[in-house]
This record gives C-alpha cells, sequence and structure tokens, in this order.
C-alpha cells in the first residue's frame, strides 16, 4: 500500500495549504463546496504525482500500453473511492473530524459525470479500476460530453429529460492539456499526388477542429499503480471571433465557430435505439478516435521513435463495442499516409494490435453509416475503408460453394451502408463476446460467417465488476462484516470471499447478515423519502430492478406481476405475500417511447397501490429517479431480490445482476447472460429461476405459432385482468391510459414473451417471497452468494483480457 500522508497531521496541513491556495480561504471560513474542491484537488495533485511515476516505471520496463477505447466512461464519483484505494479513508475521516467537518458530507457534494448510458460504460469504468489494481499500463481514451446524458426527473410518471450540468461547478479531478490538443479534419477531398514513384494520399478543404484532452486519474487499489483516462472536448481549431458582427449585436453568430466546434462534445447520445445515422455522432466517434491514435502514436514515437513494425508488442487498441471501429482504418491512415508504409506492412501491424469486444446482438444496435454521409464527412477513412473491403472480397474463394452468401454477411460495405460491426471484426486480431451464451450467439448466429472464417480469433470474456466500488466503497457495513472474519484480502483477490462459506453455519454471523442488510434499507429508505417523499418499509422485502427501460430488459413482466398481485390481493382473500416493497430505476432513450411508456406506467400503479389503504401495507412501488453510479451504490447493497428477467438470448451478459448477488441479493432470473454464470456458481438452489431458456424461446421462433391471444384467453382471471387494466381506467388517473402497451402486447404479439413467461415468473417470484420469512435461511443465501461471488470480480476478467488478447 503506498501511502500519500504519514498521519493525520500531515494531511491537515497539506489540507489546510490547498484550501487556503484554491479558495483564498482559511479551512474555517470555506463553505463547504470549497471544502469539497480543495480536498479532491489534494487527493488528484498526489494521485496525478503517482501516475508520473507509473508511466516512468512502465516506459523503464517497457510495459505494453493498454489503451481501451470507449465512447462512454461511467466512472461516478472518485472521491472516496480514491481514498479507499490509497488507504486513507479513515485516516481523512478522522483528521476532517478533528476539524469539525464530516468526510460523508464531502463526498455527498461530488457530481457524478454522467458520461455514459449504462452497462457498456460503466463496464469501461470497472476495467479502468481493475487495470490499475493488476499493474497494467492501461489508459481510457474518451469523450468529455459538456451535458453527458442527461438529468431524469418525473412529472405526472412521465420521465422528462433535463441538461445534466455536471461541469458547471468545476471538475477537480481533470487538468486539461492543451500541449496535447490535436487538429481534426472533417470534409473535404482526398488528393493523390507522385513522391518517389509512390502514390500519396492527403485531404484538402477540410475543416477543422481542435480536440483537447483532459486527464483524470484512475488510482489503482492499493495506491501503486495510477493509470489516466484521458477524455476529449472540442473547440474551434482557431478564434474566429468575428467583432464587427458582434458590434452588430449579433452576438450569436459572432461566435459561431465555436458554438459548432463545441456541439461535437456537448451531449452523450441515449443510442440504444432508432438514435442512428447523426452526423453529430459520426463526428463524436472519429474525433475520440483520430485524437486518440495520434496521442498514443506521439508517446511510442517519444519511446521507440519510428519503430512501427513492432507497434503490436508495445501497444495494445481496445475498441469497446463498435464505437470506436474507425481506430482500424485511422491507423492505416497514418502508417500509410504519414508514415510512408505499404499496404500490407500497415495492414499486419493494425490488425495485431486492434481488439474488439461486442456488447449487444440487437440488430438495431449494430450501428450503420449512410456511405454518403460517412463518405462526405471522412472521405480519406472512406477511401481506405473501400479498400479493406476490396480486399476483403478478394479473399474470398470464389469457387468456394456458397461464398456470396459468407462475403454479402460479412462485408463492409453493403446496401449503401458502411457495417461498423463487420469493419471492427476485420480489423482486429480477436473478438470476444462478454457472457458464455452472448459469445456462443456471436459465433453461431450474429457473426457467424466470421467465426467459420477464423475461429480461432473468437474467444469469450464474461464480464466483472469492481468489488471495491460496489462492495467495500457502497456498503461498508457488510464490508467491514466480511473483513471481520476473513480479513481484507478480498480487497485485492476478491476469490478470497469463498472463505466466508464456514460461515453460513455460524448463526450469529448470518445474523449480523441480516442486520446490515436492514441499515442498508434504512439508509435507502432514507434517500428515497428525501428524492421522492414516499415511504418505503426497511422491514419489507427491497425487490429490485435497476438497469436501462427496455423491452427485452421486461420492466413490463415486473409491473405486471404487480399488477396482478396487487388484484389478487384486492379480490382472493386466499392470497398471502410478505411485505414487499419494488424498487425500479433507471433512463429510457429519450426517443424510445415505449421504455418511457412502460416508465409511466410503474409510476401510475405506483400512485395507485401506494395510495390504497387494503394493500399498501403489505406491498408499495418505487421509483427512484435519475439512476446513476452513486445512488446505484445505494440501492444495490439494500436489495435482496435482484430482478433480471430478460427475454432469453437478448441481454449480453448484465452487470447489476453480479453486484446485486456480490451484496447478497437472490436472482430472480431467466437464463440468459451471466445470469447463467451466477446460477453455475452459486447453485439454482440459490437464486429464483424461470422462464424459458435460449433454445426454447428459439425453437418458438423456428415454429412461428406463438399467439398472445391464447394464452390470454386461456387466462382471463390472471392474465386477461392484468392487461385489461391498462386500458380500463384503473391506472389512467395520473396521465392517462395505456393502449400503446397494451397495443404492443396483443397487436404487435408479445415479442418479447411477457405473457409467456408471466406464470413462471410470478410463481418464482412468490416462491422466493415466502422462503424469505425463514430469514436464517434467507441469510445463509444471501452470504452464499457473496461467497461465490469473487469470479466477477472486473480483476479477474481483466486478467484473461490481459493474457489471452492484449498480451500485456
Ligand atoms: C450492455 C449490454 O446490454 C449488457 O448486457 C452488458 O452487460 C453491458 O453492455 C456490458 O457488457 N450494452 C450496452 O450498454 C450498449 O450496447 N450500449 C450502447 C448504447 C451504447
Amino acid at each position: 500500500m503506498t501511502t500519500i500522508f504519514q498521519d493525520k497531521e500531515q494531511f491537515i496541513d497539506e489540507y489546510r495549504l490547498v484550501v487556503k491556495a484554491f479558495t483564498g480561504k482559511s479551512f474555517e471560513e470555506a463553505g463547504a463546496t470549497d471544502r469539497y474542491q480543495a480536498l479532491a484537488r489534494l487527493i488528484a495533485g498526489h494521485a496525478r504525482d503517482i501516475a508520473s511515476e507509473s508511466f516512468t516505471e512502465s516506459s523503464r520496463k517497457h510495459k505494453k500500453r493498454v489503451y481501451y477505447f470507449s465512447i462512454e466512461f461511467l466512472i461516478g464519483r472518485l472521491l472516496d473511492n480514491y481514498l479507499l484505494n490509497f488507504g486513507i479513508r479513515d485516516l481523512v475521516a478522522e483528521a476532517l473530524a478533528d476539524m469539525g467537518a464530516d468526510l460523508d458530507e464531502l463526498c455527498e457534494l461530488e457530481p457524478d459525470p454522467a458520461l455514459g448510458n449504462g452497462g457498456l460504460g460503466r463496464l469501461a469504468a470497472c476495467f479502468l479500476d481493475s487495470m490499475a489494481h493488476e499493474g497494467i499500463a492501461g489508459y481510457g481514451n474518451g469523450m468529455r460530453y459538456r451535458y453527458g446524458l442527461f438529468k431524469q426527473e418525473i412529472v405526472n410518471g412521465r420521465q422528462h429529460e433535463v441538461a445534466d450540468e455536471w461541469l458547471s461547478g468545476g471538475y477537480p479531478w481533470e487538468v486539461r492539456r492543451q500541449d496535447r490538443a490535436v487538429r481534426i479534419g472533417f470534409g473535404g477531398h482526398v488528393v493523390t499526388r507522385e513522391k518517389n514513384g509512390r502514390q500519396v494520399y492527403s485531404v484538402e478543404g477540410a475543416s477543422e477542429v481542435l480536440a483537447v484532452p483532459y486527464d483524470i486519474p484512475v488510482v489503482g487499489f492499493g495506491g501503486k499503480t495510477v493509470n489516466k483516462l484521458r477524455v476529449w472536448s472540442a473547440e474551434p481549431a482557431e478564434e474566429h471571433f468575428d467583432l464587427e458582427t458582434f458590434n452588430h449585436g449579433d452576438y450569436a453568430r459572432a461566435d459561431a465557430d465555436r458554438a459548432n466546434a463545441e456541439a461535437i462534445s456537448a451531449i452523450l447520445y441515449p443510442n440504444d435505439q432508432g438514435e442512428h445515422g447523426r452526423l453529430l455522432r459520426l463526428k463524436q466517434e472519429y474525433l475520440f478516435v483520430a485524437a486518440g491514435i495520434s496521442s498514443l502514436l506521439r508517446t511510442y514515437r517519444e519511446e521507440y521513435g519510428s519503430d512501427w513494425a513492432h507497434l503490436s508488442d508495445r501497444v495494445a487498441i481496445h475498441t469497446n463495442d463498435t464505437h470506436p471501429a474507425m481506430c482500424g482504418p485511422e491507423l492505416m491512415r497514418v502508417l500509410l499516409d504519414e508514415e510512408g508504409l505499404e499496404w500490407d506492412e500497415a495492414w499486419e501491424i493494425v490488425t495485431k494490435t486492434v481488439s474488439f469486444t461486442n456488447h449487444t446482438i440487437l440488430p438495431e444496435a449494430l450501428e450503420r453509416w449512410p456511405i454518403d454521409t460517412f463518405s462526405r464527412l471522412l472521405p480519406r477513412i472512406y477511401q481506405i475503408i473501400e479498400e479493406i473491403n476490396r480486399r476483403w472480397a478478394e479473399s474470398f474463394d470464389t469457387a468456394a460453394e456458397g461464398w456470396q452468401e459468407h462475403f454479402r454477411n460479412t462485408a463492409i460495405l453493403w446496401d449503401g451502408e458502411v457495417r461498423m460491426a463487420n469493419l471492427s471484426v476485420i480489423c482486429s486480431h480477436s473478438i470476444n463476446g462478454v457472457a458464455k451464451l452472448h459469445t456462443e450467439i456471436l459465433e453461431s448466429t450474429v457473426l457467424r460467417d466470421f467465426y467459420a472464417l477464423t475461429p480461432k480469433k473468437f474467444n469469450n470474456k464474461t464480464n466483472g465488476i469492481s468489488p471495491r466500488r460496489f462492495l467495500a466503497e457502497a456498503n461498508p457495513g457488510y464490508a467491514s462484516l466480511i473483513s471481520s472474519a476473513i480479513g481484507t484480502g478480498w480487497l485485492d483477490d476478491a476469490s478470497e470471499l469463498e472463505r466466508l462459506l464456514p460461515f453460513k453455519q455460524d448463526a450469529a454471523f448470518l445474523e449480523k447478515v441480516g442486520a446490515t442488510k436492514l441499515e442498508n434499507k434504512a439508509r435507502l429508505a432514507r434517500y428515497v423519502k428525501r428524492e421522492t417523499g414516499l415511504v418505503i418499509d426497511p422491514a419489507s422485502i427491497f425487490d429490485v430492478q435497476v438497469k436501462r427501460f427496455h423491452a427485452y430488459k421486461r420492466q413490463l413482466l415486473n409491473v405486471f406481476k404487480v399488477i396482478d398481485l396487487y388484484q389478487r390481493l384486492t379480490t382472493d382473500p386466499n392470497t398471502t405475500i410478505e411485505p414487499t416493497t419494488f424498487i425500479f430505476s433507471g433512463k429510457a432513450a429519450s426517443s424510445y417511447t415505449f421504455a418511457k411508456e412502460v416508465i409511466r406506467l410503474i409510476n401510475s400503479v405506483a400512485d395507485v397501490v401506494n395510495k390504497d389503504p387494503r394493500v399498501n401495507e403489505l406491498i408499495k412501488v418505487c421509483f427512484i429517479p435519475n439512476f446513476r453510479v452513486s445512488n446505484a451504490q445505494l440501492i444495490y447493497p439494500a436489495a435482496e431480490i435482484s430482478e433480471q428477467i430478460s427475454t432469453a438470448g437478448k441481454e449480453a451478459s448484465g452487470t447489476s445482476n453480479m453486484k446485486l448477488m456480490m451484496n447478497g441479493a437472490l436472482t430472480l432470473g431467466t437464463l440468459d447472460g451471466a445470469n447463467i454464470e451466477i446460477v453455475d456458481l452459486a447453485g439454482r438452489e440459490n437464486e429464483g429461476i424461470f422462464g424459458l431458456t435460449k433454445p426454447e424461446v428459439q425453437e418458438l421462433k423456428d415454429k412461428g405459432n406463438y399467439l398472445a391471444w391464447d394464452l390470454l384467453n386461456d387466462d382471463p382471471e390472471r392474465l386477461g385482468r392484468v392487461v385489461g387494466s391498462l386500458t380500463d381506467g384503473t391506472f389512467s388517473k395520473l396521465s392517462g391510459g395505456f393502449e400503446s402497451i397494451r397495443n404492443e402486447v396483443m397487436i404487435n404479439n408479445d415479442p418479447d414473451l411477457v405473457l409467456l413467461d408471466f406464470h413462471s415468473y410470478v410463481d418464482a417470484f412468490e416462491k422466493l417471497n415466502h422462503d424469505w420469512a425463514n430469514r436464517t435461511l434467507w441469510n445463509r443465501r444471501a452470504l452464499h452468494n457473496t461467497a461465490m461471488s469473487g469470479w466477477f470480480s472486473s480483476d479477474r476478467t481483466i486478467r484473461e483480457y490481459r493474457d489471452e488478447i492484449w498480451g500485456a
């Protein structure tokens, strides 16, 4: 463990100096926000010192550098996390208490950067954490969105999107690196010249913007390695402030260049549905790719000169989904046009350096760009892609039967579009999925033609999560209980959590497991009360589904269960249930109407159920607005039931399933994504598994005879009543009925099989719900889940990437 302060006194001295330098005030005079800012600056300063040592050390040892390209990094708050990773959380808390301040209160003041949508973005952040922990010289490369995604507010049950001004108070963790800014060109046309008997290409007439990097330190647990995350901001390449126009009063036009350039890094697209084809998004993708490649090559040149043949021995470029797919062509462009390499030479370097992870099989999420738009915005990159595509076509044996079919499925350019997934695969030496089933689906369906050609390129890397952030930091009570039993080694090596298994027989310990859960539930209840006014009972079961809203994740199935329970409790005296609070949280993409309607339905059901004295002692429905890393850290530790109920085959992995498991929740889930591995590790008897399996879903599709109406007609009492309630006024008081949801289920024939899985789901829920009555048995299963969750540490995942993909 590297200590940055010898003792409290040293910390206090340094802290006072920073407060004074930063605010001009003494610590006593400074307000809470200034105190937070100064504390973060102090820690960030130390982190940067160690980062430069880590960098020098990796140069000295010729460590391979891993660049993780991701258009999202959902890093969450950093102060608490870095204090923990530096091993000084208690020291700083005590020192602050001596000074009359409270560390938790200061941590609460940190803005939560909204630099991601969901799973993919948070995974990237856990990977940074684990790369630093494993001592890998690993760097994030992404975008600095001024307004991030959006802030979600709920008005009359509906989601409203508001700009998230997370940077407005200043972000103490970042440092602007003007000296490393890169000019990025868009548009123009390709010019060809002859030079020394060779064709040389360049782009003329492009309009340029400046990509300016901001560096954020990434502190690994133990504090020995500090890496960095570099995020790019778009600015005008030249100051073109038009004074004359300004003096005529046209202020907006006077600064139009700035506004146009800055638009590129203004917002993150919530692009999980129907948001493709936006020019600004394509600009974002190229900007962070081109700037990142330029920046890493500059470092390489400084260390190794122009020894390009060995680039792949020293550098790995990992592309997180298809958003950085232009890494391949951009690296080709630099090697060909700027460094003068021949195509074959450059291509070998590129394909040995670049690797690719796919995160979703949903066809609507696979990126495609109209060739027209693409080639106009990025003419030289397009030309290179054309050549890659031409050579790809040429590589087929046209005498072989069925080659046309293989080519059609693998071509990069097809039907007037650039297919980014195929581009990513062709440019990469490794392609991985994010859970066992997901990788199998990639190999057998989505990318099957590629798999047939180069099976060795494919591999699985089941996702993971940071045990520091999602157990130690999020759940301090449980974490210290665990450490009291098995020591603190699990923070370094989460497989040590298995040493908790013998404590399953220790009744007193199990009681403490239950007691920490109860405290966490009380903490969440206070947060909910503060944020929404709703009172929820910590003595009830907390049943939790928190994730992005998407049809395949089936929040609708969950709310159908709640409606069914509500209807049975109010009509059938034989219905029994342990008191339960149904907790939902998550954002829907702003243009995703169906998902937003499901949010409105949940809030409308909440409005009715929570006000109905016949049931509101037994069930409550709670929607927590604006799901983000910081409130996620309050929700996971409070959960008893983890809802992971996607239609089998649709969820690539899921990661909230792992976070909830580690915090001792039991999974109520389908055999989908990483749920399958959870069951393999923890045993089916410790979870609540239900529903169709992937092969069963497949069989149903192949037969093509599923009819939602049949199910409804067979079960008017329950399913019929649930579906009927969408349009009969039961839940329409808040803001109207739910015809569109009913149509999705009945007219669109229930594409996500909500009705089909309904009964097995409700039965599995009720079984778990009744199991809760025996608290000793329940706590034993909870502890068992935590004990078996160590394999889901992102440290394990990252070691697999290191050994099997990056060779770092
Ligand atoms: C998610 C997958 O849906 C989830 O199953 C998986 O656990 C996670 O990635 C990490 O691998 N996919 C996305 O978040 C995603 O595709 N986001 C795009 C909107 C950018």
